[in-house]
């Protein structure tokens, strides 16, 4: 059994705030998230553990931080979201509250009651107008780049394709034989927590994918809008009816990973989850193989045997055409020879008659 613990360096000193969170659990009554941690606890897969040895691709009671992540693209949200957003909001958030602190106690009606008449004051107007645009640039600059980072993949090596319906999942695998299935919710009663399963978040089939792929996703919705959304690979997009939505993820550890439909779509909105298995290539092929799919290189192959004797087929089928077009040629000259005799024949008796 292997366990990544994920590097707490890549967390910014404001994290720690989620953390001293989890201390509030002291207060809770024993027993309160019971049923959930044993959950947790019996999921004995190779499941990448966080910093408090919790299994990955779940979230955890009295959390406060995003899901470490499983994917670049998550790691590139928790970078840009520990590293420039929650600085900026902290810092923000200081420097205004002190702002406030100090014009209710510089400025009451007690310790300045001749209020100054001043109405403009040029340098601050500016400031208080360029400092916001700096920041905002700060943001949009990485926040842009991010979008298009996440936005689609030159380079697919297989394509899922996602249906959302009116309360489960569709999945289809167009490059391995078109492997399809739906994915509905394990019912509560059925829940067994000696096979990892989790209460509305475990379904009946779950998705499995391949590691260290880049993997197009294409998504849409049969009824109305869904969206599919897996925080620990940073995926969250709609699923709309009459449109295709594509993005894309690498997923870079192996485990169970879980999602939910992130928009309210109706009655059966928050029993609509996502189970992810995320394996080793290996694992992928022979899952496919099980589901009567193809790999992408047995098809290919399969597609080259299809076309040689195609090839071979055509060229007998060739042969045989070219033969059979001399021989109609040659029996057309035979006949023709005959006609133009009788012509020839009929030709001069006409003349001998005229004679
Ligand atoms: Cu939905």
């Amino acid at each position: 059994m292997t366990t990544n613990k994920l590097s707490s360096s890549k967390f910014s000193p404001f994290a720690a705030t989620a953390y001293a969170a989890a201390a509030l659990t002291a207060f809770l009554p024993a027993g309160a998230f019971a049923a959930t941690t044993e959950a947790v606890a019996t999921n004995t897969s190779a499941q990448p553990l966080n910093d408090k040895g919790e299994p990955i691709g779940i979230a955890h009671p009295w959390e406060i931080d995003l899901q470490p992540a499983a994917s670049p693209m998550k790691e590139r949200m928790l970078d840009f979201h520990n590293h420039i957003l929650l600085p900026v909001a902290v810092v923000m958030t200081i420097f205004v509250m002190l702002l406030l602190l100090w014009v209710m106690i510089r400025y009451n009606a007690k310790a300045n009651p001749v209020p100054s008449k001043t109405t403009h004051n040029h340098v601050l107007e500016i400031a208080w107008t360029v400092v916001p645009v700096l920041v905002l640039l700060c943001i949009v600059i990485p926040s842009m780049k991010m979008l298009y980072y996440v936005d689609r993949t030159a380079e697919a090596d297989m394509t899922l394709n996602i249906t959302g319906y009116q309360w489960y999942w569709g999945y289809e695998y167009p490059d391995h034989g078109g492997v399809n299935f739906m994915a509905n919710l394990v019912p509560d009663k059925d829940i067994d927590p000696a096979k990892g399963q989790h209460r509305l978040l475990s379904t009946d089939n779950a998705v499995v994918l391949p590691v260290d792929t880049n993997i197009r996703l294409m998504m849409t919705g049969a009824d109305v809008i869904h969206s599919w959304a897996v925080p620990a690979f940073g995926v969250k997009l709609d699923t709309v009816p009459g449109r295709h939505n594509e993005t894309w993820v690498r997923i870079d550890k192996e485990g169970t990973f879980y999602g939910q439909c992130s928009e309210l779509c109706g009655q059966g909105h928050g029993f609509m989850p996502i189970e992810v298995h995320a394996v080793s290539k290996a694992a992928f092929a022979d899952w496919i193989h099980s589901q009567h799919g193809k790999m992408p290189a047995e098809i290919a192959a399969e597609k080259a045997a299809k076309d040689a004797a195609d090839a071979k087929a055509k060229e007998a089928a060739d042969a045989k055409a070219a033969a059979d077009k001399a021989a109609a040629a040659k029996k057309d000259v035979k006949d023709k020879g005959v006609k133009a005799d009788k012509k020839e024949a009929g030709k001069k008796e006409p003349a001998k008659k005229g004679e």
